[in-house]
């Protein structure tokens, strides 16, 4: 990397973005087309932003490739072309990088700087923003695109920071390449970082200890080589496929033509039938299998029972078996996708360690006590997750009308209008905010909606002469009554999961995405047909 440029004074920026990851990165690209005077910064030496960040062995999304990418450049989604059906870490970030070489971003995005605080001034209607570097700058617009799994989580264990081995955040992992290589490893939590990581773990590690506080729900991948059949099919009509998935309520997978109806009225061959179907397909599209899975809780057994039997098929030692099979509601928490993540515990050298009820009860010189013992290791690898949604704005003084802070506006959980903009803050925006449908979506489809949505915003405003733009405290209120009435109609809010803030010791527990991306987009679109309703613009 080059040096880092001098500390930027600037009072006359149009837009300051934070986060050069997908959702900063486009809405630079959008900034600049729409002729707007753009600084993006980043706390990372690069842009990637989640990708950047977390490169544990064996990340990997699990959207399919071929719809986790950009659709806004027909040319750019035309070229690119990707390896594998789910994409790897690397090749994900390769991806970022030809983004912002292809657009030249790099130019408007200030790295290695860590934004501390934005300050609205009520006067000139402009964001003050300061950094770690020492910059000064202020825009008409603070567009905040620090991600949604972006803050890790690391728990205050008692004696951490004790351990004479080496540690390491899965959301933080360092650059290097790690070597396991005939050491002894501690891997804490069993999400989707820590269940991608474990069978790659395995292999190197003379020993691997899981502690696993909560047993999660995961189907197998089957992830392969990229079937060039399926590219060039996608590729023929590529803006039909994406137009496809955008109806999805997630907005991913059109292709898996699922019959939309309930578990509780099939028969039980028909129910093994669509699970076998679906598992053996690989994905999320399990939790598709039936229409009802995540609204009755019958229908959700059904499926809970028949990954439990899919569990003990694999793990051959049935009290571990037992152990590995989750009791909360299926899809409460994020499902997970894997490959071999069971079938690792059938090796000698992998032992997992239930840590209920005390959980972690130490972190020693030596390595881990927990479930009464200790576990001498050389590595600890916490895959302890993330503060979900709000970690990342709440980390920065935001200031807004009247120098109300965030964190105290939101200090019964983040309130915001369509998960765009919080009453108070004028001329803020949060790119998949708190209140979108952002983590239960296909998270690239959501920013690009996000960020174009911004940018017809920001035209209007200039066409119409308007300075400033703030959600109605009223339209806010009906608004997070919407989202939490539509979580409450459903199995989601029915486990300790990090879409309620309940992984996090103190957060308050409110459910934070909207489910269903089709109805939200529409809302999305008629807000701004009608004026931009909800708020309140200033001349
Ligand atoms: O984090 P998590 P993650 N003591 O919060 C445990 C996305 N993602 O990084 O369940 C002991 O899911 C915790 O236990 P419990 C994806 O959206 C995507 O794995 O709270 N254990 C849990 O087991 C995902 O959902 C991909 O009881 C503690 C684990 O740590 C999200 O990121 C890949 C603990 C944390 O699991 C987060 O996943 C990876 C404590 N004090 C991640 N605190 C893709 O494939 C926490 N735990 C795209």
């Amino acid at each position: 990397m080059s040096a880092l440029p001098d500390p930027e004074v600037d009072v006359g920026f149009d837009l300051i973005v934070v986060g050069a990851g997908f959702a900063g990165m486009y809405m630079l690209h959008k900034a600049r087309g729409m002729g707007l005077r753009a600084r993006v910064f980043e706390a990372g030496d690069g842009v990637g932003g989640t990708w950047y960040w977390n490169r544990y062995p064996g990340a990997r999304c699990d959207v399919e490739s071929m719809e986790y990418s950009y659709q806004f450049s027909n040319d750019l989604q035309q070229d690119w072309h990707w390896t594998e059906r789910f994409a790897p870490q690397p090749e994900i970030l390769r991806y970022a990088n030809h983004v912002a070489d292809r657009f030249d971003l790099r130019a408007d995005i200030r790295f290695d700087t860590r934004v501390q605080s934005a300050q609205f001034d009520e006067p000139s209607a402009r964001w003050t923003v300061r950094t770690d570097r020492g910059d000064v700058v202020t825009g008409q617009y603070l567009v905040m695109a620090t991600g949604c799994l972006s803050s890790t989580n690391m728990p205050a264990f008692p004696g951490l920071g004790s351990f004479k081995g080496q540690s390491y955040h899965t959301g933080a992992w360092p650059h290097e390449p790690v070597d396991f290589t005939g050491k002894r490893v501690g891997v804490i939590g069993t999400g989707s970082s820590a269940i991608q990581s474990i069978p790659i773990i395995a292999r190197q590690a003379s020993e691997l200890v899981v502690f696993q506080r909560t047993a999660n729900y995961s189907v197998p991948a089957h992830n392969a080589p990229l079937d060039p059949d399926y590219e060039a099919e996608v590729k023929a009509d590529y803006p039909a496929f994406r137009e496809r998935n955008s109806q999805m309520m997630a907005a991913f997978g059109s292709r898996l033509q699922v019959p939309d109806r309930p578990a509780l009225s099939a028969t039980p061959e028909e129910h093994r039938q669509a699970f076998d179907k679906a598992w053996e397909r690989g994905g999320l599209g399990f939790q598709r299998s039936f229409n009802d899975l995540m609204i009755d809780s019958r229908a959700n057994e059904i499926a809970k029972s028949y990954v439990h039997e899919r569990i003990r098929g694999i793990v051959k030692d049935q009290a571990t078996a037992d152990l590995l099979c989750p009791t909360q509601v299926l899809g409460c928490k994020r499902m997970c996708v894997d490959s071999g993540y069971f079938d690792t515990f059938n090796l000698p050298h992998v032992k997992l360690v239930d840590i209920r009820p005390k959980g972690i009860e130490a972190i020693t010189p030596t390595g881990v006590r927990a479930a009464g013992q200790d576990f001498e290791l050389d590595v600890i690898v916490y895959a302890t997750g993330f503060d979900a949604m709000t970690g990342s704005l709440l980390k920065i003084d935001i200031r807004g009308r009247d120098g109300v802070m965030l964190a105290d506006a939101w200090s019964a959980g983040p309130r915001t209008y369509l998960g765009l903009n919080v009453a108070g803050f004028p001329n803020l925006f949060t790119i998949s905010g708190p209140g979108s449908p952002s983590v239960l979506t296909n998270m690239i489809v959501s920013i690009e909606q996000h960020v174009n949505w911004i940018g017809g915003c920001i035209d209007w405003m200039r066409a119409n002469r308007r300075r400033s733009i703030e959600a109605t405290p009223q339209a806010q209120e009906e608004w997070v009554g919407h989202v939490n009435a539509v979580a409450s109609g459903t199995l989601y809010p029915g486990c300790n999961s990090w879409y309620l803030g309940a992984n996090v010791p103190g957060k308050t527990r409110v459910f934070m995405p909207l489910l269903g991306f089709p109805p939200y987009v529409e809302r999305c679109n008629q807000v701004a047909a009608n004026g931009y309703e909800g708020f309140e613009l200033r001349a």
